[in-house]
């Protein structure tokens, strides 16, 4: 008889640092001979995302089907005008979630699993449990932050106040079984610590419950760079009845993604620019795709490059979603600190190839916002790390980095959202990481285990084929 057909259903949400896992994760599916549908909600927010999933189907045209899930707008009457766009998308897609069970129900072919992102866990699990097969979330941050968010249902239901709120059980530090260091209150994403009610709190603490009802979680992350929370997770400590905790990374960057397709094309100029620097000399600067950097820290931030002294690659953003106006970094920085930024280094302002970068010899360290695609990306080139966390997660994501030993975190600046960082101190900071050999030395070792994890016969392998055979039977 012939093989049985292995078809996982995929449903990310909003943003490229929810987009890529979930396509990176599909492709691990597709490397076993999977056929895969990919649910796409519309209209994306970013171009950046419409694009990747376009170049993500036209890769595979004969293995993957995408269908799109078109989405109810909110009542615009209803939603808070300075909404973040992408926490927007997430509402709207929960909003609309009564037209995903009428999808999945009349796919052609059998789902074997369904696979989506963290952020809908508590809309979609309903739809999930009225379908033949099982379903898992994938979720696009470090395992220090799904401990987190597994261990505040326990922490509410040991609080005697009759409605527990995260402000007060949340204590000074959260100590979660089987972890070493606990999380302290300033790294927990503020938004989670609000007093009155928001959408946010509810949405983590209905996940939290909602977490014991999924057959499995997928994450981006191994053993080597977060051993004790994914012990931790696995072994019942941090909460009894999780389903298992798959830790399939590093999700590795794919050919697809690539935005010309091998060539070098629009990002010929930086390649070129980088090819002309001596090896592991640059610092690259990125703050990720979510958070725009503001103005007032804008000058400083050239300031404090400059003074560094090292040559620079610094993607920065003006805007927070791609379709926006923008206006110009000369305007920002006036044309006397322009020209001295392009003496020492070169400053995109368009969404770059960030695998590309990270992977050039010439890049010694990177100064991130902690997003865990790009940590994840950065442990895979064996690249140092300074994290400067701007929102949400980037404080417990940057905990992690700094206890795996291949970063460090500026701490002492707090949030990136709330404060200037003056030019002298971030000079300091990308001087420590440049000169710390500790650092590289560490991150080489951890970029041999990524390649491990990754390589044949490693966990990554290990645990997609141990699913696809468990998902024939
Ligand atoms: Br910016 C930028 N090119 O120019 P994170 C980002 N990326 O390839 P985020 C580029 O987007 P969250 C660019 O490689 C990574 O895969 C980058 O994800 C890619 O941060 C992804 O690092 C960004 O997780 O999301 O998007 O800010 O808020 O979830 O941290």
């Amino acid at each position: 008889a012939s093989e049985p057909v292995v078809h996982v259903a995929l449903l990310p949400s909003a943003g490229m640092g929810h987009l890529n896992p979930c396509l990176r994760l599909a492709a691990s599916f597709l490397r076993y001979g999977c056929k895969v549908t990919f649910i796409t909600p519309i209209p994306t927010v970013s171009i950046a995302e419409s694009n990747l999933i376009s170049r993500f189907c036209s890769f595979f045209p004969h293995q993957v089907t995408q269908i799109d899930f078109n989405l109810i707008p909110l009542d615009p009457t209803t939603v808070a005008t300075n909404i973040d766009p992408f926490f927007l998308q997430f509402q709207t897609i929960r909003h609309s979630m009564h037209l995903l069970y009428p999808i999945l129900s009349s796919l052609s072919t059998p789902l074997s699993a369904f696979i989506y992102n963290a952020s809908l866990i508590s809309a979609v699990v309903t739809i999930s449990e009225k379908l033949l097969c099982p379903s898992y979330i994938y979720f696009p941050s470090a395992a220090r932050m799904l401990s987190f968010i597994a261990y505040v249902a326990v922490l509410a239901d040991s609080d005697s106040a009759a409605q527990p709120h995260p402000s007060t059980f949340i204590g000074d530090a959260v100590q979660i079984p089987g972890f070493t260091s606990p999380i302290t209150r300033s790294s927990v994403p503020p938004a989670f610590l609000l007093q009155g009610s928001n959408s946010f709190q509810r949405m983590i603490m209905e996940d939290s419950r909602k977490l014991l009802k999924l057959d499995g979680v997928f994450i981006n992350s191994f053993e080597e760079l977060e051993g004790e929370a994914l012990g931790a997770l696995n072994e019942g400590k941090v909460v009894r009845g999780l389903p298992p905790v798959y830790g399939i990374g590093p999700l590795m960057a794919c050919e697809f993604e690539s935005v010309d397709q091998g060539q070098r094309g629009s990002m010929s100029w930086i390649l070129e620019w980088l090819d002309e620097q001596a090896e592991g000399s640059v610092v690259y600067v990125s703050l990720g795709s979510r958070t725009e950097t503001r103005k007032e820290q804008i000058k400083d931030m050239a300031l404090g490059l400059i003074e560094s002294g090292y040559s620079f690659l610094w993607v920065v953003k003006l805007k927070k979603v791609d379709r926006e106006e923008e206006e110009g970094l000369e305007d920002v920085l006036g044309s006397e600190l322009m020209s001295k930024v392009r003496e020492k280094g070169v400053v995109v302002k368009e969404f770059v190839d960030q695998m590309k970068i990270l992977g050039h010899p010439a890049v010694g360290g990177f100064v991130s916002h902690g997003g865990w695609n790009s940590i994840t990306e950065t442990v895979w080139e064996g690249v140092p790390i300074l994290t400067w966390p701007q929102i949400g997660d980037q404080k417990i994501t940057s905990e992690a980095i700094r206890m795996s030993g291949v970063g460090i975190w500026a701490d002492e600046w707090g949030w990136g959202t709330e404060k200037v960082v003056k030019g002298k101190e971030i000079a300091k900071k990308i001087k420590e990481m440049m000169s710390n050999e500790s650092l590289r030395v560490k991150a080489g070792e951890m970029k041999e285990a990524a390649k491990k994890a990754c390589g044949v016969g490693g966990s990554c392998e290990v645990i997609i084929k141990g699913l696809i055979e468990e998902w024939k039977r």
